[in-house]
Order: structure tokens, then C-alpha cells, then sequence
């Protein structure tokens, strides 16, 4: 859907000028968006989620561990796809706050495309490499969008996601390397041509929520501090109307669910001049290990 059919829609929760500044600059945040009671229960779910992990030893479909994760100092990169695991996460996707935000910048018809827990684990918790997300899962148009939740509170110091303002009006870019193996951001190269002096990194209070569109150019610093993590949970949704083009990399039963109003009877196009991701129907891993080039 386009952002002028967009703004007819009257707004669920947020200011016509927020949404307006979210189409112009193709960010947002809002700070100590979510409530207290959502807070409290998303907490102790991850709190069970993470004392679950503690028996992993190597990563799976559901827990993506970094090295160093023992039963008695878990360091998690990543829960994969929270919906799949719990149905408070599920609610909170399709029921909460976030919801009505999803709607508010995607339309009254809004899909579901998937969730993940980042941690950035204290003591080195691993930077995500600047990169835009669609080139990860091309849609027939570029209504799709990732709404984070600070899950604790996030200053500089635990590496908040930063972003680029206007970006996702420019260069959708390349994201393999010379080898031409996909790495899920952009290279030195491309990099250089890029003005990251500009980056804003977004930052507050546990309960902050940031939201960026899918050609965003985003990314975040290691978290070198000894003691604090930097849980954020993302839930990427997209209009009705926009269709993904490739197989999802991280399937669940809810992907592609209408959370808002009505399956779509069209869908809209947008021109998608960027190189398809590599064939990832048998299983993707995690976009940390393919930016660390890990052995796949
Ligand atoms: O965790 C972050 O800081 C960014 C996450 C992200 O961009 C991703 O997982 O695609």
C-alpha cells in the first residue's frame, strides 16, 4: 500500500505527523510505548526461554547460542521466531500496542511475516553489520516493515540499533560477496559509499519501540559491556497487499497470517531491482552466522 493511501487511513495510536516523519526519514521511535503489564509477561517468558537454553550446546531451529554458552552462563544470540514458542509473544504480535502501529504505517490490512529475540549477550554480544532487510525476503512491494522492543534499557553502551535517516529511499544494495556467497550486508565497498556519519542510533527506557522499514539501511554495535544484555524483540509485518516473491527464511505456522483487517484481492508492485537471496526453502541459519561467514 503507499504511504498517501496510508495517511487517508485515520490513525489508531500514533500522530499523523509521526507517521508522516516515519515515510520521510523510514524510522521511528517511540519511547516507553508498551505497557507495563505487556513488559511484566514478555519478561518472564523470556526469562523461562532463556533457563531453557541453558541445556543447548549448538544451535538449533529455536535457539541461536554464541560461543561460550554453558549451562551456567547462557549467551544467546538469538530466539528464533518467539510466536512459535510461546502465545504470549503471539499476542503481543497481534494484540497489543505494536499491532495498532503496524497498522497505523502499513494500512488497516496487515500480514505477518516473522518474529526474532535478539540478546546481545553482555561481555560481546556480536554487532549486526549494516544491511537492509528486503533483499533478505523481497516482497512484490515495499510496505513492509520491523517494529523492535527494548526489552531492558538501551544506551549507547549495549548497542542500540542504529539506522540510517532517508535510506530507505535510495540503493537497494548488493548483499554477497566477491565469492558471490551471500553475507546478508553490504561489503566494504559499498560501505564507503555510504554516510554513516549520519546514523541516529535509537535509544530509551525498556518499553521503547523502534520500527524501521525494509529498505532501511540499520545495524548495531557489540555489546562489550561486562554485565548488561540488550534484549530486543522484532516482529516484521508487512500490507496485505505485498507479497513475498522467495521462500520466507524463517518459517513458522504463522507466517503470512492477516493480524488487521482483510486478505488482500490484488497485490501492488513496486519495481524490485535488487539480486534475489540465495534459495533458502531447505533452511536458513541465522543472519549472525551468514555476516560472520560461519560455516553453514
Ligand atoms: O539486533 C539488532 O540490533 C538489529 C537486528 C537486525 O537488523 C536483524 O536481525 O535483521
Amino acid at each position: 500500500m503507499t504511504p498517501e493511501k496510508i495517511l487517508a487511513h485515520a490513525p489508531k495510536i500514533l500522530r499523523q505527523e509521526e507517521r508522516e516523519a516515519y515515510f520521510e526519514s523510514g524510522y521511528l521511535l517511540k519511547e516507553r510505548f508498551v505497557s507495563e503489564a505487556w513488559l511484566e509477561s514478555l519478561g518472564d517468558v523470556t526469562g523461562r526461554m532463556i533457563d531453557e537454553s541453558r541445556k543447548v550446546s549448538v544451535s538449533d531451529d529455536k535457539f541461536d547460542i554464541e560461543d561460550g554458552h554453558t549451562e551456567a552462563a547462557p549467551k544467546l544470540r538469538r530466539l528464533t521466531q518467539p510466536v512459535e514458542h510461546d502465545p504470549v509473544y503471539w499476542d503481543f504480535a497481534t494484540n497489543s500496542m505494536i499491532t495498532d502501529l503496524a497498522e497505523d504505517l502499513l494500512g488497516p490490512d496487515v500480514k505477518f511475516h516473522h518474529s526474532k529475540l535478539n540478546f546481545k549477550w553482555s561481555g560481546g554480544g556480536e554487532e549486526v553489520k549494516w544491511h537492509q532487510d528486503i533483499q533478505f525476503w523481497p516482497h512484490t512491494n515495499f510496505s513492509v516493515l520491523t517494529i523492535g522492543l527494548y526489552l531492558d534499557d538501551v544506551d549507547d553502551m549495549i548497542g542500540p540499533m542504529g539506522v540510517l535517516p532517508g535510506s530507505h529511499k535510495g540503493e537497494i544494495f548488493d548483499q554477497y560477496n566477491n565469492d558471490d556467497q551471500w553475507i546478508g550486508c553490504l561489503d566494504d565497498t559499498d560501505l564507503g559509499r555510504v554516510a554513516l556519519e549520519d546514523a541516529v542510533y535509537l535509544k530509551g527506557p525498556v518499553g521503547s519501540v523502534t520500527v524501521h522499514h525494509c529498505r532501511t539501511l540499520h545495524g548495531s554495535k557489540a555489546n562489550n559491556h561486562p554485565t548488561r544484555s540488550r534484549p530486543l524483540l522484532l516482529n516484521a509485518f508487512s500490507s496485505a497487499d505485498a507479497l513475498p516473491i522467495t521462500p520466507n527464511p524463517t518459517p513458522s505456522r504463522h507466517n503470512g497470517e492477516i493480524v488487521r483487517g482483510n486478505a488482500a484481492r490484488h497485490a501492488e508492485f513496486d519495481p524490485y531491482p535488487a539480486r534475489l537471496p540465495p534459495d533458502w526453502s531447505g533452511g536458513y541459519s541465522s543472519i549472525f552466522a551468514l555476516q560472520q561467514e560461519e560455516a553453514q
